[in-house]
């Protein structure tokens, strides 16, 4: 079997920080975590950005530089940038750091999901910051767009850009979204599918649910034309990663989308989340793929462009 790439998504953006005080916030935190992750593991850290003084979800491409510049000087971990943003931000606003930093991958989400957080409600007595508690009551009515003239869109930056789109599917119609888009030419295989399970408005977490995306993925794509990983949100975390591993898949784990180590135990680090899976995966006898493993796996660009021009960026921010 393929070497495992273990993701590690750092922040997120539906992860407030009221759920848990280890959730990385400034540049600095996120690029540190993003640091120990790798060296616990992680071939890729997925990363989105925020305000540092309250946490809020920002596109801001300086929190962004000064994230990258910090990994890029102690890492040559592979960087995927969101695309997929906050539910709150324009397509526009979601994908503008990929022509300015050039990441070797970014997310590309496969379709328009309902995208609710207010359940984590219940859980939370006091609020560190204002937004928060505002941002999880209007996720009741949140919709995560990301239509075909948006796919068009993202297809145009990542071909310019020459970034390898992870694609995010949070439903089985999002296959057959990509089934349209591979029709009309506007994307080619090899895919990296990224099955996203467990938000409340797309696909759960379970066993038979994962079976039935990647039987799809097989019949609509061929077994030898994509790769795959799988994200549990939440609970599922831990099982649907010990299915990925188990069946050939590789896996993503971080703050971002799950902030138990175990149940009812905060997580203290993102390392601690991509440390668990490596246990794991040495238990189910698999082999940990090391970043330059995951670029030849996934086809990435490599390494020598990702060291990208400081001034050309400084020029654009
Ligand atoms: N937070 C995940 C459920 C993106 O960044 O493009 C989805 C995600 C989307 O990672
Ligand atoms: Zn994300």
């Amino acid at each position: 079997m393929e070497k495992l790439i273990i993701t590690a998504a750092i922040t997120g953006a539906a992860t407030i920080p009221s759920l848990t005080p280890y959730l990385p916030i400034t540049p600095e935190e996120i690029a540190q975590s993003a640091i120990e992750s790798a060296q616990a593991g992680a071939a890729i850290v997925h990363i989105h950005a925020r305000r540092p003084e309250d946490g809020f979800p920002s596109s801001d491409p300086k929190y962004f530089r000064d994230i990258l510049s910090i990994i890029q000087s102690k890492s040559d971990v592979v960087i995927c940038i969101t695309t997929g943003g906050s539910v709150l931000m324009t397509v526009e606003e979601r994908a503008k750091t990929i022509p300015i930093f050039k990441p070797e991958m970014c997310s590309f989400n496969m379709g328009s999901i309902n995208f609710a957080l207010h359940t984590s409600l219940k859980s939370i007595t006091t609020f560190k910051f204002e937004w928060e508690k505002d941002y999880l009551e209007k996720s009741k009515d949140f919709i995560f767009k990301n239509t075909f003239k948006d796919f068009e869109y993202l297809c145009s930056i990542i071909r310019e850009t020459n970034t390898k789109p992870e694609l995010e599917i949070y439903d089985v119609g999002h296959l057959y979204n990509l089934d349209y888009l591979v029709q009309q030419g506007m994307l080619n295989p090899p895919f990296h599918l990224q099955f996203v399970m467990g938000v409340l408005g797309g696909i759960r977490g379970t066993a038979e649910d994962l079976t039935f995306l990647k039987t799809k993925a097989d019949c609509l794509f061929g077994k030898n034309n994509y790769t795959w990983s799988v994200v549990g949100v939440g609970a599922a975390e831990i099982n649907l990663s010990t299915m990925a591993i188990h069946m050939g898949g590789h896996v993503r784990v971080g703050l971002e989308d799950n902030i138990y180590i175990k149940k009812g135990v905060l997580a203290t680090s993102n390392a601690q989340l991509v440390s668990k899976i490596g246990q794991l995966s040495n238990l189910l006898h698999r082999e940990i793929a090391t970043p330059d493993d995951a670029r030849k796996i996934l086809n990435l660009k490599g390494s020598n462009q990702v060291h990208y021009d400081q001034k050309q960026q400084e020029r654009q921010i």
